[in-house]
Formats: C-alpha cells, structure tokens, sequence
C-alpha cells in the first residue's frame, strides 16, 4: 500500500484510511493507494464492500495545490474514478471535516456517502481560478440536480450536511459517534438491503434549463468580475448535455487544465500561499510564546474604535470601552446597537448573539478602568500630540506587560512608544473601515517592540477573524503608503488632461472595485484633505499644487456624504458626471497654464499602478516588509487590488521586471525624478533578470 493509504478489513468490509497530513489531499501516494484498495478489493472474493475514509481534521479537501503546474507521473485522479464507476462492488464515502474539490469528486465518484455532523462540501476550486476537474461538473448535476450544482461550481461556497442530504449529495448524517464504527454498520445495512455498487456516472443529467445558465453567467459576471474559472465550470458542465458522461469527464479535465495553467490561477494559488505566508513570521518558530489576552480595552469611540469594539465582541472577547463623555459613549453604543440590529432585521445574526456580544461591552469614560486589560488599542482622533498624551496615560493606568497599541493609519508609532514610558509593549494596530468587516489587519512593529508583542498581536488578529500583516514603521505602513502615491499620480493625469471618469474606468476595467475618485467620493474627500495636510510639510510645489481636493472641500463638497464631489450622486448614491469638476479643472489649467493632452489607457494604468510597485521595492529596500507576500496580500485585502492578479509585486513579476522598469524610466523622464526615481531594489531585480518572488 502507499505510505499514506492503509487497507484493513472487518470480516466483509474493506476499509482505506487515508492519513496524508494537514488536509489529506489527493496526493500522488493517496491516489495510488486508492486504486490499490479498489484492486484488493475487486480481485477478494470475501471482501463484499469498501469504506473510503479520512484520519485527521478533515476528509479530502482537494487535489493537493503543490503538485500544480508540475508534472504528474500518473493518470491521477481520473483513474480513481473510473475505477470506482466499474467497481463491482459498493463503495462508501465516510467523510467528515470539509470535504472540497477534488474530496468531493472522490466522494461523489463512490457508491454511497456517510457524513459526521458539521460536515462541509465545497467546490471552491473557482477561489483558486480552477473548476472541478475531476468529474465534479458531470456528477454533482446528476446527483443533487443543475440549480445545486451551478451555484456550488460557480460561487465556491462551502455547504453543510441539511443541503447536502437534501440535494442528495449524500446518503445518511452519522449520529456523531465514532465515524469509522458507523460507516461500516451503513455498508452492512447496505449489503443487507441488497444495495450493490451505484454510480453516480450512470444517472442521467437533469432537465436541461438553459436559463439558469444564463443567470448564472449573469451572476458571475457581477459578483467574480474579470475572473474566468466560473464561466469555465458552467461551460464544462454543458457538455453533460452534449457528450457521454467519460468523453464529457475527458473534456472537463482538459478545460480544468487550461485553467491550471492560465495567468488566472496562477495568480489565485500565489494568494492562496501567500496569505498562510505572511502568517510566518520571520525570525519567530510558529509556536513562540505569546502573551494571554482575555479582555481587551478600546480607547477612542469614534467610527474607527467602534468598529474595533464590535469586532473584539463578535469574536467573543470582553471589551472595554472608554470615550470621552457620556454622550460620547451613549452615541458610540447607539451607533453600534443600529449596526447589529440591522444585521438582526437582515437575519445575518441571531438576536441571541447580538445580546451576547452587546453583554460583552462595557463603557467608562475613565481610563483608569483599563487597568484590568491585557491589550488596549488606542483609536482617538489622528493628532500626534492627542495621542501622545493617551498613551503617555495608558502607560500609567495599565498592568506592566499589557500591550498598548495604536491604531493609527500614519502617525509614528515610535514616537508614542516613547510617550508611554513602556516601549517594548508598544506597537501598531492599523483596521481598515469598516473595522468589523474588512479581513486586512496591518500590525506595526516599531523599534522597541518586544517579539512577544509581536507574536501576540498576530495571534490576535486571526483569534478575531483578520488577516494580519506585519509592517515596519513608516507614513502609512503598507496600503497607505502605496494608495498615496497612486492618489499623486491621479491628480497629476488630472492636472495634465485625464478625465476623472476615464481614469476610474481603466482601475475598473483592471479589476479594482472602484477607481481613485470614486473612492475618493466613498470616504470622503475631507479624510482625503486632512491626509495632506498632515503630510504637506515633505509635499512637492507639485503636489501642492494639485490641489483639487482641497478646492471640493472648500465649497462644500465632499463626496458622497454632500452628493457631490468628483461625481454627483443621487438619493441612492448613484454617481453621475459632475459639470462643477470639469469647470474645476478647467480654471485650474487656466490659473496654471497648464497644457491638456489626450492620455492613453496604457499610460493611466501604467503611472497608477507602477508608482504603487515602484513603493512596494522600497518598502521591501527599507526592510518595512520582510517579503513580498506582505505587500500582495495587504494591497488585495486592503485595498480589493484583484486578487485574480496576484497583487501588485506578483502581477510586476508576470510582467517582467525589466519591462515595468523601462516604462518608469519613461516616466522619470518626463516628469522627472522627485516622482519616478526607481526602487535600488527594482533595478537590481531588473537587472538580474529574476523577480520579486525570484
Ligand atoms: N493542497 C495542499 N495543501 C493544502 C490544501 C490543498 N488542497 N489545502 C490546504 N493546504 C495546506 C495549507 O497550505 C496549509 O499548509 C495547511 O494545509 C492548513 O491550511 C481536482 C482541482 C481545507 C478549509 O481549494 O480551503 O481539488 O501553508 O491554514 O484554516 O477538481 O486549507 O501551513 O504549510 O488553510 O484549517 C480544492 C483549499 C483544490 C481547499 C483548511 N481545494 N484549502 O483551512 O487550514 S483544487 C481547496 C482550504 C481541486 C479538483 C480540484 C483550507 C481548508 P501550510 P489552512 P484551515
């Protein structure tokens, strides 16, 4: 047998464990021993039925991604299955954990299926730019019907065991037992009904409804926008309508191969790495000590320290929460009691885990009842000297050895170590808002953090349900920084003749949710002026200059939050041209003399986007970031750079790194070096002829 597939028998029942650490998957050994069970068990007389099932956390849970893009020495999983269709005998799934990709194929490729409790399935193979390729677009229609299998191909969700009984994915739900002692009883009961061998290859497809597929097509096109996997998964599930179930299996496998090897998927399985990557930190064994953290405080309860709030409590830790005034509490726990009440009404939530996380808040206006805290996150207004004295304060009032951390977006964070008189147990917590919804969490070491902060703090980021990233101090951190130079270049093809709408159309077209005004417009272009004015003392004439911000502010309009700003925006917030910005623009050239030109969509993408590379390579030059994984994960989660692209240092390196030099070399010549001088980093890779990722 094969080191990670051991075959057993009790009496008439053969059993394939299959032990292949952390998530069994479908390895080359597992695959053989697979075909090896069917064998022993095809060619013993005595043997009347197989069990396939799983040690571990977890039944299959796909086609092992590491063996992607290298050759396989065998037939793979394809022979597995059609082994199983021929099998003679009955075969039966016993699954458990999350059964996914090509785990469900496995599972659907065998006779029956039994599942532990809590069980979950999934194709999320489209999250990786994949489709079912090993007969997961024949079967699924053909057990659980088109509607079922249309939305778990295309949408990669996962689905617990009520739908996959109900839609026929399996066969029976064990009563939580011993899973391996029930399986067996079902092959037995099985046996005893005179149940033989099922394939799911020999059902017939469902009616065909030619317009699920297009609602489908539909749906994908707006929620999975520029991603291809999708339409693929529904292309090859066509053709159970078109070809017999082993020539359409043979189809599917080749348009999953296309796939595999497309620029897509490439980049979706470097995400994949890459955010279990940036969870290492560098210097620190994975199991290096951290500090306990049972209550939490939040000082500052302003919209940033209440999303904070609502994210500690909704993972379950204790959170107290100090503001200013009673007022200004009483304003932060309406705000926080509308947003989970919406959830509530939404039937996101229960009623029942709002009051539990409302009962694990508790409010004061004084700091000194911090004192019990392991971890305070400082969220009051960005102004050095306010929050040098809050942490100077909490420096007093907390516990030795509590971390203090700030949630600053740019101020230095040495400077507050400093100010809090503990600065080993300092350190930086930047969320993005809306604080208790978006994934990205960017933890600042500064100088003197101690590693078991550090160690501590990533913890607690993914205890939470964030994904954190570790930065070094600087103006900004990681997305900010970069986001700051693309906003530069965005004034500046303003400034030289490029509509804001054609410049937001090209990042849309590009794949970003929204293009730099449109964001703009979303947060609000007062935060944006009150990031440079914080920032106008290094500014250039240049950038100063460009000051179109400011002049929206000054007459009141600030994005959507006024109806207008870069756009005009209706009751609903649906933007529309804004003739008050072409005047705009139009004075400016003027009181500038400034010449307008036509600007192509190359140039646009290429000083948005390259100016934000240019920043990660002396990010990575300054040692803020340890890797390149850092930049990509925090500018997809950050800032919904499309994740089908890789990130930003991913997608230069498809590029080549010599061509995104020439073209800021171009740039540097014409607009000189104060704003395209190339990254050390950047040339020295150039000239090498290697990569960020070498
Ligand atoms: N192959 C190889 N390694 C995998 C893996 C996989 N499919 N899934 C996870 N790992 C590694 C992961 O890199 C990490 O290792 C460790 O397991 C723990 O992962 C043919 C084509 C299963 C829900 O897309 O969604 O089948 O980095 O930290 O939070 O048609 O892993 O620490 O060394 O995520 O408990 C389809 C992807 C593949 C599942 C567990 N399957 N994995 O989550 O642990 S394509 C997937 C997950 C396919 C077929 C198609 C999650 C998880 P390391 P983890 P977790």
């Amino acid at each position: 047998m094969s080191d990670t597939v051991s075959f057993h028998t009790h009496g008439a029942i053969a059993e394939a464990v299959i032990d292949n650490p952390p998530v069994n998957a479908t390895s080359a050994s597992v695959r053989q021993g697979l075909a090896e069970a069917i064998r022993k068990l095809e060619s013993d007389p005595a043997l009347h039925a197989l069990v396939i099932r799983c040690e571990g956390k977890t039944f299959i849970a796909g086609a092992d991604i590491k063996e992607f893009g290298k050759p396989m020495a065998d037939p793979g999983l394809p022979l597995v299955m059609e082994m199983m269709d021929h099998s003679t005998k009955p075969i039966i799934a016993a699954v458990h954990g999350t059964v996914l990709g090509g785990g469900l194929e496995v599972a659907l490729a065998c006779h029956y299926r039994i599942a532990a409790p809590g069980t979950k399935f999934g194709f999320p193979e489209v999250k990786l730019g994949l489709m079912p390729g090993g007969g997961g677009t024949q079967r699924t229609p053909r057990l659980a019907g088109l509607a079922t299998a249309i939305k778990l191909v295309t949408e990669g969700n996962q689905i617990g065991t009520d739908d996959a009984l109900k839609s026929n994915l399996i066969d029976a739900v064990a009563t939580g037992g011993d899973l391996a002692t029930e399986a067996r009883a079902f092959a037995e009961s099985l046996m005893a009904e005179g149940k033989g061998p099922r394939s799911s290859s020999t059902l017939p497809m469902p009616a065909d409804d030619p317009a699920l597929f297009d609602e489908a097509r539909k749906t994908v096109a707006k929620k999975m926008r520029g991603q291809t996997a999708p339409l693929r998964a529904l292309e090859a599930m066509r053709l159970g309508y078109e070809l017999p179930f082993d020539e359409a299996v043979r189809q599917e496998l080749a348009i999953f191969r296309e796939c595999m090897h497309g620029a897509q998927s490439k980049a979706l399985r470097h995400m994949f790495a890459a955010e279990r990557e940036v969870a290492r930190i560098p210097g620190l064994p994975a199991d290096f000590q951290t500090r306990s953290v049972e209550r939490v405080g939040v000082i500052g309860l302003g919209v940033m320290g209440r999303g904070i709030v609502m994210a500690l409590a909704s993972a379950g830790l204790p959170v107290v929460a100090v503001g200013l005034d009673e007022d200004n509490i009483a304003a932060a726990i309406k705000a926080i009691t509308k947003m989970w009440s919406s959830s509530v009404a939404k039937g996101s939530m229960s009623q029942e885990a709002m009051d539990k996380r409302m009962a694990l808040i508790t409010t004061s206006d004084d700091p000194r009842d911090l004192s019990a805290t392991q971890l305070v996150i400082e969220a009051v207004t960005e102004d050095l000297d306010i929050k040098k004295a809050v942490f100077a304060k909490l420096g007093e009032v907390t516990q030795p050895g509590t971390i203090l951390a700030s949630n600053t977006s740019f101020l230095n964070i040495d400077t507050l170590a400093e100010a809090s008189g503990r600065a080993e147990d300092v350190c930086g917590m930047h969320f993005f808002n809306p604080a208790h919804v978006m994934r990205l969490l960017e933890n600042v070491r500064a100088a003197k953090t101690d590693p078991e902060v550090v160690a501590t703090i990533m913890a607690l980021g993914k205890r939470i349900g964030k994904l954190p990233v570790l930065s070094g101090v600087c103006d900004g951190f990681i997305v900010n920084r970069m986001l700051s130079k693309r906003s530069r270049e965005g004034f500046f093809l303003v400034e030289e003749g490029a509509k804001p709408a054609d410049i937001d159309k090209v990042l849309l077209s590009y794949g970003f949710p929204m293009g730099p005004f449109a964001l703009g417009d979303l947060a609000g272009l007062d935060v944006q002026a009150a990031a440079r004015k914080a920032r106008a003392a290094t500014a250039t004439e240049r950038e100063l200059r460009a000051n179109f911000v400011e002049q929206m502010v000054a007459e009141g309009r600030l994005g959507q939050k006024t109806g207008s700003g870069w756009y005009l925006y209706d009751e609903n917030r649906k933007a529309s041209p804004n003739p008050q910005t072409d005047a705009m623009i139009a004075a400016h050239a003027e009181r500038h003399g400034l010449c307008l030109r036509e600007i192509g969509e190359d140039e646009i993408r290429e000083r948005l986007l390259y100016a934000m590379v240019n920043e990660g390579a002396k990010l990575l030059s300054e040692g803020i970031v340890p890797r390149p994984h850092e930049i990509d994960v925090a500018l997809v989660n950050g800032l919904g750079w499309p994740s089908y692209t890789g990130g930003p240092m991913h997608w230069a390196d498809q590029i080549g790194l010599d061509k995104v030099l020439a073209r800021i070399e171009a740039f540097r010549a014409e607009q000189g070096d104060a704003y395209w001088t190339p990254a050390p980093l950047l040339e020295q890779y150039a000239r090498e002829g290697r990569g960020f990722y070498a």
